[in-house]
């Protein structure tokens, strides 16, 4: 189990009461620290009120009834997604695919990280991972065999074109792999569902210019890259996602340094880095790459090819500490500086207000050009979601490294009650109901659109020290998919048009900084043999879906 740090504050307020008594009110406030390090257990600070829960027999998970109070009501039985709903599994190229140095891929900007030391919780990395370069039959043989109607994985930019630029070589091997997976996918009736960058930057990319921070030359590249990808695939990949998570990239890659390139104002990680303005500058990078490819698939490929295009944005729901009106304001905030700050230039044509204001000239403007680029340039709404914070309103002046819109945000209500069970991974707590007030949220600001649940999933408290035989049934994952799926019906009937559910993940796989220990497949890897081998959750996940779509 990862530690991380905590901060308590406790703040007392007095007030005389109408009969001139004073009356004096504590509050304790514990705050989540997201700038964690990769602290020994020695140098941790035990956690009280979540850790206990955690620490005690984690079993206690596994049982449904615990899970009681997170549930909504029950959809029921009769539930039905209509006949055109995608659902599936995702995965991403370098989490899964291994074979890093193998038929020309080019180094990218995660090879380079993982080997950096203290990187990685394990000091594993994506070299190996699921081998699924060597997989394809395998792999596709198993989505198969869960009866998927849809397949999202992911382009590495650096086996189509290994140094990335718009001037540098295209790889026929890179190209011969993705038709490989492509045509086994629709032979089996799978349709893939491709994401053209989900974090594994060229390397050579970085080193020329900085990558994501510079503005100018990384949108010209990944409009290449992207032509290059339509070209060679478009005629039968028919559903494209520009990036994944460009907040990951921006905040964690440039923000908080915990990904790669791990750019941070933080010294002690990294000795280059500004936390106060590279994660914008990045962003807006991403936002013009996403346009540029967009247009390009517009003018030169969407009337013959027919696909639907668009880029998937992560986020969590931001459900207000107290009532009070300054945490309902942070709350909308919080979710401003999460998602709004990609979807509103793309669905409604500027930052937000609230980016704006607190910013200043941190954050890159748009031309009049450029606003008009990134305006609608998505044929729908992708998201990823997998948790819920509780956000207070902090009454101080914004730091300069604050990434989050000058919130406080907790994981325990202010009784101490967790917002729910943790998984393994220490910013994901199970909230169904979260689910259901972000798309709402989502279905309302960006006035109804289609959305494409493109990630949701969980890790297991515990799980790489269990028993095969444990682990196998994983009923603390199943509950997970059974709370959040009934979310997706709930928010069904609220009349939010939800197209697709993509489980992350098909596989156990490379967990980015929490390396090979935190799975969060729905088949388990043995990442030393590479067998596969299906766990409850995805018998859970297939039969759910196969009792409870419209036939064709
Ligand atoms: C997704 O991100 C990714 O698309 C996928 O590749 C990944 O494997 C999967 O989720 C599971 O993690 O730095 O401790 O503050 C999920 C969204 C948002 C999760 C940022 C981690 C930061 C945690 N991520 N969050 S921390």
């Amino acid at each position: 189990m990862v530690n991380y740090k905590k901060t308590t504050t406790t703040t007392s307020t007095t007030i005389k009461t109408a009969d001139g008594a004073t009356k004096t009110t504590t509050k304790t406030s514990t705050v989540y620290d997201r700038l964690r390090t990769f602290a020994t257990p020695e140098s941790a600070i035990p956690l009280d009120t979540v850790n206990r829960l955690m620490t005690s027999p984690r079993k206690q998970y596994a049982d449904a009834n615990t899970y009681a109070h997170l549930l909504e009501p029950q959809v029921g039985p009769s539930f039905k997604y209509p006949a055109d709903f995608l659902w599936g599994f995702a995965t991403a190229s370098y989490q899964i695919e291994g074979a890093v140095a193998e038929e020309g891929r080019g180094r990218t900007i995660w090879d380079e990280f993982c080997d950096t030391p203290g990187k990685v919780i394990d000091a594993t990395s994506g070299a190996t991972a699921c081998d699924s370069f060597h997989r394809v039959t395998e792999d596709v043989a198993l989505l198969k065999a869960y009866g998927v109607k849809a397949y999202r994985f992911s382009f590495a930019w650096s086996r189509i074109i290994p140094l990335g630029g718009r001037d540098d070589p295209v790889n026929p091997l890179g190209i011969a792999y993705y038709n490989r997976l492509i045509d086994t996918l629709l032979a089996a009736g799978i349709t893939p569902f491709a994401t053209l960058y989900h974090w594994d930057l060229p390397l050579a990319l970085a080193e020329r210019y900085n990558g994501l921070l510079n503005s100018e030359e990384f949108p010209k590249d990944f409009e290449r890259y992207a032509r290059v990808v339509f070209q060679s695939f478009g005629d039968r990949v028919k559903h494209w996602l520009t990036f994944n998570e460009p907040y990951c990239s921006s905040k964690l890659g440039y923000g908080w340094g915990n990904h790669a390139p791990g750019r941070t104002s933080d010294r002690a990680k990294n000795p280059v880095g500004d936390t106060s303005v590279e994660p914008w500058r990045a962003g807006h990078s991403i936002l013009l790459a996403h346009a540029r490819a967009v247009n390009v698939y517009r003018t030169e490929f969407q009337a013959t090819q027919g696909g639907k295009i668009a880029i998937t944005l992560n986020c969590d729901w931001g459900e207000p500490y107290s009532d009070s009106e300054e945490d309902k304001a942070a709350a909308v905030r919080y979710l401003e500086f999460y998602v709004a700050w990609f979807a509103d230039p793309i669905f409604l044509g500027d930052y937000p207000e609230s980016l704006k204001k607190q910013l200043g000239n941190r954050l890159p403007a748009f031309s009049e050009e450029e606003k008009a680029l990134v305006k609608g340039s998505a044929d729908f709404f992708g998201l990823n979601s997998y948790t819920t914070r509780l956000v207070e309103n902090r009454d101080a002046a914004p730091e300069l490294d604050d990434l989050d819109g000058n919130v406080i945000q907790h994981t325990a209500y202010s009784n101490g009650t967790p917002i729910g069970p943790r998984a393994e991974s220490v910013w994901l707590f199970v909230v169904p109901w979260g689910l259901r007030k972000l798309l709402n949220w989502l279905d309302n600001r960006y006035d109804h659109p289609d959305i494409f649940l493109t990630e949701n999933g969980c890790s297991v408290p515990n799980e790489n020290n269990l028993t095969k035989e444990e682990l196998l049934n994983d009923q603390f994952r199943v509950n997970f998919y059974k709370g959040y799926l009934n979310a997706v019906q709930l928010a069904i009937n609220d009349g939010v048009k939800i197209k697709s559910y993509f489980a992350w993940s098909l596989l156990d796989n490379f967990e980015w900084a929490d390396g090979l220990q935190t799975r969060f497949g729905c088949t388990y890897v043995d990442f030393d043999t590479f067998e596969r081998i299906p766990k409850a959750s995805a018998r859970f996940v297939s039969s759910h879906f196969k009792a409870h779509t419209i036939e064709e």
